[in-house]
């Protein structure tokens, strides 16, 4: 009997289990644009066009080889608001009583399709290399669940960059040799900006129309939007970005927004690329010579290592992690991450590309607005969602444990040993924003110390309780301790102020 097949809108893989096991000639594909999806958090208007586009572009492709695909666009007047009165409309148009689909990367969604009145049956998502058995098995027993061990188990089980049971070169880990200081110059064109096609001009007409109240631009709209062209992309970057990508993973420039960084993540996570495709390209660059290793392997560590890590700790924790807030902050989001002016240059920069091209590097969401968020206090809830909404490569699975679990330690320390916190100082040496910041960062005090300088001691003494015993800190404390009691006195004294006019909406 003829089975509905849900394709979601990050499941554009023609490889995918739920079309692997259906039944071509005689299954049914639904895909949906709905607003219920494109609007619970207001996402960029560059990811939802991305997406709608990729997704357009998806089923045509399976109706070229043969698939019956029952496509609901979100401008169609029939158009549900929800993927769930999707399904239950098309399975009264087809005659079907079973949908056949792969886990969601959300629990929302696995829950909501868990409350359809039609039989669902659900495969798992095999496009990630380790299946949740092995992920739970790994981290059965362990008092810490470090990404370093985890990722020497999917070496073994990839083999990249294997030789034999040792790992090439010696080392699991290069990362001694990146993380190099902004450069004077660099020398990679950046990402591969595709014009747009009929296809993407009618989205991005649908979404300007529809979501121009959400955070964002859509001019200058330039991502792939299907595999030919994130292939194309790929195999751009490993040309020119990669053989510099492990050097200057951390730097942050100013005018410059991509680096070396390879722009994939929304590509895999749509499933225009896929993760060991992307990982093979990277071996094969180095072993024709083309990479070093320390860019090769510290690439390979973020999608086998990291991806697959932060993947296994979202389906571990379940549902309620993204409630966690271990910290206790309740600070609202101020609205300088929203574009409000805000005097700090390296959280204007980040916030202005993140505005213009839904992206932000690593160490920008990391060290300068999640480092931000967490010295001020912010509740991590509404931070979660700012980060999920904002960015095109974001989706629950991946963002929430960096969000909640690495970036603001909201989960206790289940992903970080230790807060990802930094003064000034940090942001100074790895980028070129403070030197046209209307902020001092050598001042430590007074009225144009760099916030961070001042949050920084705050965040340690505020929760020092929390971090007193912590090996890893506990230099930071015996330095905050040697320091003279009038200094401390003064600097937790103007944390207050600062925060005071946060609080009140002030321009900081
Ligand atoms: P590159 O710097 O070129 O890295 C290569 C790839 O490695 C990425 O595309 C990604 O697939 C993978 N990767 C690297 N680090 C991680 C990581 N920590 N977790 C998962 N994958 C990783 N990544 C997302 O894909 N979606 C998110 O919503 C997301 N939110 C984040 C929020 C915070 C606060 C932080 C600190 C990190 C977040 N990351 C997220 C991880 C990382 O920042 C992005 O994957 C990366 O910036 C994407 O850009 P890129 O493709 O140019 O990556
Ligand atoms: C992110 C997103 C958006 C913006 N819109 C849709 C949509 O209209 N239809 C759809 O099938 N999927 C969409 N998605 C992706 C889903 O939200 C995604 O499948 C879940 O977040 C699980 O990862
Ligand atoms: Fe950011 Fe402080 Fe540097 Fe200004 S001085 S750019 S606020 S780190």
């Amino acid at each position: 009997m003829v089975k509905l097949v849900l394709v979601l809108g990050d499941q554009l893989s023609d490889d995918l289990s739920a079309l692997a096991n259906a039944n071509k000639e005689e299954d049914v594909v639904v895909m949906a644009e709905v607003m219920g999806e494109a609007s619970y958090v207001r996402h960029h208007p560059k990811k939802i066009a991305f997406l709608f586009a990729a997704m357009r572009k998806f089923a045509d492709r399976l109706r070229e080889s043969g698939w019956d695909v029952r496509y609901s666009k979100l401008e169609d007047d029939d158009t549900p608001d929800s993927l769930n009165a999707v399904l239950l409309q098309r399975a009264e148009e087809v005659g079907a009583t079973t949908v056949l689909t792969t886990e969601a990367g959300e629990w929302r969604v696995i829950e909501a399709l868990e409350e359809l009145p039609l039989e669902v049956e659900t495969l798992a998502d095999d496009r990630f290399i380790a299946t949740h058995a092995e992920f739970e098995n790994w981290a059965e027993g362990r008092k810490a669940l470090r990404m370093e061990y985890f990722y020497r188990e999917m070496r073994r089980k990839t083999g990249l960059m294997m030789e034999g049971d040792q790992p090439a070169g010696g080392k699991w880990n290069f990362d001694h040799d990146n993380r190099k200081s902004a450069p004077k110059d660099i020398d990679y064109s950046g990402p591969m900006r595709f014009q747009t096609d009929e296809t993407t001009r009618e989205v991005i007409d649908v979404v300007r129309a529809r979501f121009a109240s959400h955070f964002g631009t859509l001019d200058d709209f330039w991502f792939a939007t299907d595999q030919g062209q994130a292939r194309q992309h790929l195999a751009h970057w490993v040309k020119g970005g990669l053989p510099k990508f492990g050097d200057f993973q951390d730097a942050m420039m100013g005018d410059e927004r991509f680096l070396y960084h390879a722009i994939v993540g929304l590509y895999i996570n749509a499933g225009l690329l896929n993760p060991l495709e992307v990982c093979r390209a990277v071996e094969d660059a180095w072993k024709a010579g083309d990479a070093p290793i320390n860019a090769a392997e510290g690439f390979i560590r973020q999608i086998i290592g990291w991806r697959e890590y932060i993947r296994g700790i979202y389906f571990l924790e379940g549902p309620e992690y993204t409630s966690r807030n271990a910290l206790g902050h309740h600070l609202d989001l101020p609205a300088f991450f929203w574009g409000e002016k805000t005097w700090m240059r390296c959280v204007e920069k980040a916030v202005e590309q993140t505005r213009e091209e839904a992206y932000a590097h690593h160490i920008q969401r990391l060290m300068v607005t999640g480092n931000f968020a967490l010295l001020a206090g912010v509740d991590p809830r509404q931070v979660h969602e700012w980060y999920l909404a904002v960015y095109a490569d974001a989706y629950e699975w991946v963002e929430a444990p960096n969000v909640i679990g690495m970036s603001q330690f909201a989960d206790g320390g289940i992903i970080a040993s230790k807060p990802y916190i930094s003064s000034g100082n940090y942001i100074d040496k790895m980028s070129d924003y403070c030197k046209e910041c209307s902020y001092k960062v050598k001042d430590k005090t007074g009225p144009d110390a760099c916030p961070f300088n001042l949050l920084y001691w705050h965040f340690l003494d505020r929760h020092r309780d929390r971090f007193k015993d912590n090996h890893r800190m506990g230099n930071m404390y015996r330095v905050w301790d040697r320091m003279d009691e009038d200094k401390r006195t003064t600097v937790l004294r103007e944390a207050d102020a600062f925060l005071a006019k946060l609080n009140a909406g002030e321009t900081v």
